[in-house]
């Protein structure tokens, strides 16, 4: 970006801060919508530096109230949160829009998915992106905000910062997850966040990172395989001071460790904290943790995502989870006997035939679970991007959200999302329109009674935003940033190089012996 817009920006010592998060993505747009807890952990930290700081989520309002309040408001700096690559389009379109608006404002991007990417974003975006903050944002924000009160500012030392001329030292850690409280008071319509019948939802963390290491998945490189925990008095104080009966644990792998979540779970006891529980987990640790969850069942644990992945043995070894079929099918059973809705999810390779959608179906009526089917995409950051051998067919971005296919399918396209969308249909069928009115009546009216309206409204939702021609469509709209080809494909990943953060070995994992033998015997990875 040119020098002087950094100089003229370095005058104000207090600055106008405008943190923003893009829309919804395709998934979101029907069974949840949730707070961006990232960003407003970004946007505390720009504030407790002494910033001015305010929050747009797009999710809930339209482009033009962005545009509105860039004018209005004139900030300056501009931050950018992208955790999805599906946004990535959206986000290059509304920095350059921002910048021609307002030419000295500073704007950067940060999130999960451009942290893999950085360069890629800065050259989509030809002088609107200013810089890329990689990795976690709280540190790097602080870094960049300092260093663009400096006269004359020196990016390069922030730790991070990803300009398209220089690479900042690498991105660097909170120093405890007790520290963290995000800006919550910022978004402006917090009765818009639920996920399915937990309408209205807030978001929390307990712990960040995780210590497995399945292909497909980034969430363990971004943080270097290291692993960190809030401490349960922290967590249960900010837990106190949230409203919505609601609560999505955003955690990858919930309760890990059965120690931390049954002293979070006594806490929350003992203060008499009453609410309705969502988490993600994995099979293997629901069992091997059994104590935690009949706590938290009792506590208001609502619903658990399980990532199955895949219904025979061979897809799990596919995907490197190494938990065995039969462990997946007891887990369920388990989940089942303490109460607990359970969602499930598996995913569909381009490869599959309508035989195999066919046998995926009927598997999924037979169970009573909620079954999400998502489409197999490499995506940068993961090994899978770096081994898969078949070529993308496509490479917008857009498509990248794991209900579009990006690699080549057996059968002829349409075909393929005719069978996907009838296959996610008879599953919605289950769970959504009037059969899930009946069962959730008395909620239902609750919610109507507090003006919540969300989830009712998913109810009816899916045919409006699943359509296999209106997928066929999305393929065929004009390509205006593509994302870049990943590198030849090969057969073992040097897994360094994919870390955002350092991988600080054993000691960056804040978990005890025999949970860390437990991880290494149902991983397998090869060391790190
Ligand atoms: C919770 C979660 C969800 C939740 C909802 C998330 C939400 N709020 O919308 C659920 C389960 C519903 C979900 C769904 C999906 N998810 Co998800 N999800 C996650 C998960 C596990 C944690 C995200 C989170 O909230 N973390 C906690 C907060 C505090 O961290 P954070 O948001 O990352 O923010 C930090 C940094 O990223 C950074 N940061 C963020 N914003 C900004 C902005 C600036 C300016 C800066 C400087 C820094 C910064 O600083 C923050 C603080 O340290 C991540 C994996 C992971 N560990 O990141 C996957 C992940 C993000 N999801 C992923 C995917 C693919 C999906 C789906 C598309 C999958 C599907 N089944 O269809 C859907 C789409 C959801 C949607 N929004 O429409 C992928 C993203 C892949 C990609 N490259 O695009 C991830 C990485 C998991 C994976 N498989 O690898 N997801
Ligand atoms: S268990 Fe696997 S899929 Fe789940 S967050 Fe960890 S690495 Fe990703």
């Amino acid at each position: 970006m040119p020098q002087e817009i950094n100089q003229i920006k370095t005058c104000a010592k207090q600055m106008k801060f405008l943190a923003v998060h893009p829309s919804c993505l395709m998934y979101s747009k029907i069974y949840l919508r949730l707070e961006p807890l990232g960003l407003e952990l970004v946007a505390a930290a720009a504030r407790r530096a002494g910033h001015t700081v305010r929050l747009i989520d797009l999710q809930c309002e339209p482009h033009q109230n962005f545009f509105g309040l860039v004018k209005r408001w004139q900030p300056d700096v501009i931050a950018f949160s992208v955790n999805y690559l599906a946004n990535v389009p959206e986000v290059i379109d509304l920095a350059r829009s921002a910048r021609a608006l307002l030419p000295e404002t500073f704007i950067c991007v940060g999130g999960h998915s451009v942290s893999f990417i950085p360069e890629e974003i800065l050259r989509h975006a030809v002088g609107a992106v200013d810089c890329v903050l990689t990795g976690e944002g709280e540190t790097a924000i602080i870094g960049l905000l300092d260093a663009l009160s400096g006269n004359p500012p020196k990016l390069k030392n922030v730790s991070g910062c990803v300009t398209l001329d220089h690479r900042g030292p690498p991105p660097a850690f909170v120093k405890s997850l007790d520290d963290l409280l995000p800006a919550r008071d910022l978004v402006q319509h917090r009765q818009k966040y639920f996920i399915g019948a937990l309408d209205p939802a807030a978001s929390i963390e307990f712990s960040r990172g995780c210590p497995w290491d399945c292909v497909f998945c980034s969430a363990w490189t971004f943080y270097g395989r290291n692993y960190r925990v809030k401490t349960p008095e922290c967590a249960v104080e900010e837990l106190a001071q949230l409203r919505e009966p609601g609560i999505f644990i955003v955690d990858d792998v919930a309760f890990i460790q059965a120690e931390h979540g049954m002293q979070l779970g006594d806490a929350i006891a003992r203060r008499g904290i009453r609410k309705r529980y969502y988490l993600e987990t994995r099979g293997d640790v629901l069992l091997r943790n059994k104590k935690v969850f009949q706590l938290w069942k009792r506590l208001g644990l609502n619903t658990m995502f399980l990532g199955l992945e895949a219904i025979d043995e061979d897809g799990l070894k596919r995907y490197r989870k190494r938990v065995t079929l039969s462990k997946n099918f007891e887990a369920l059973e388990f989940a089942r006997s303490l109460d607990i809705s359970v969602a499930v999810n598996i995913i569909a390779d381009p490869a599959w035939d309508r035989e195999r959608f066919k046998v995926v179906r009927d598997w999924c009526l037979e169970i009573p679970e909620v079954v999400n089917i998502s489409i197999n995409t490499p995506y940068p950051g993961t090994e899978t991007w770096h081994t898969e051998s078949r070529r993308l067919t496509t490479r917008d971005y857009r498509l990248f959200d794991i209900q579009h296919a990006v690699l080549p399918t057996k059968l002829p396209l349409p075909e393929f999302y005719k069978e996907l969308v009838e296959t996610q249909r008879v599953l919605a069928r289950k769970h959504l329109g009037w059969a899930a009115l009946r069962d959730c009546a008395r909620i239902v009216v609750r919610q109507l009674l507090r003006g919540q309206t969300n989830f009712i409204r998913m109810l009816w939702k899916f045919d409006s935003v699943y359509h296999p021609e209106r997928q066929l469509a999305d393929h065929r709209q004009p390509v205006k940033y593509e994302i870049g080809l990943p590198p030849p494909s090969v057969t073992s990943v040097r897994r360094g190089a994919l870390y955002i953060h350092e991988n600080r070995g054993r000691s960056g994992r804040q978990i005890d012996h025999h949970t860390e033998e437990f991880v290494n015997a149902t991983r397998m990875g090869m060391g790190g």
